[in-house]
């Protein structure tokens, strides 16, 4: 399958990798946005979020929870962070690979809702 983050999973295409299992990977965005700025996917191909099902629940929770880690691991637990999935077109979705953004080591702005 020619999917970006499908070959970033597989190690084809290399990656700063900051965490990684059988079922998710993380690692830093190639155009940070702030200076903390980690990917979180499952190794399982599901192009946005609107391709989850319900067997997908646990693997989405493990996602969530890998954020969570991650976020704690770069020093972000106290003073917080933002975890983003952008879903599709007008969701500013680029790469169809769902991918949760955490962002963080500053105060972020508000969000544009
Ligand atoms: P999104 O707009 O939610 O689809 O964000 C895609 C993100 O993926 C964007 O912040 C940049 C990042 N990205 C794109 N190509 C690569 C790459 O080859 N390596 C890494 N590490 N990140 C990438």
């Amino acid at each position: 399958m020619d999917c970006l983050f499908c070959k970033i999973a597989q190690g084809t295409i290399p990656s700063t990798k900051v965490y990684e299992d059988d079922r998710v990977l993380a690692f830093k965005d190639i155009q940070p946005q702030a200076p903390v700025h980690l990917l979180v996917i499952p190794k399982k191909h599901l192009a946005t979020l609107n391709d989850a099902e319900p067997a997908d629940a646990e693997l989405l929770g493990h996602v969530v929870l890998t954020a969570q880690r991650i976020a704690r691991e770069a020093g972000l637990s106290e003073s917080g962070y933002r975890l983003i999935n952008n879903c599709g077109s007008d969701g500013g979705q680029v790469v169809y690979h769902v991918h949760f953004h955490v962002l963080g080591g500053e105060k972020l702005g508000p969000l544009n809702i």
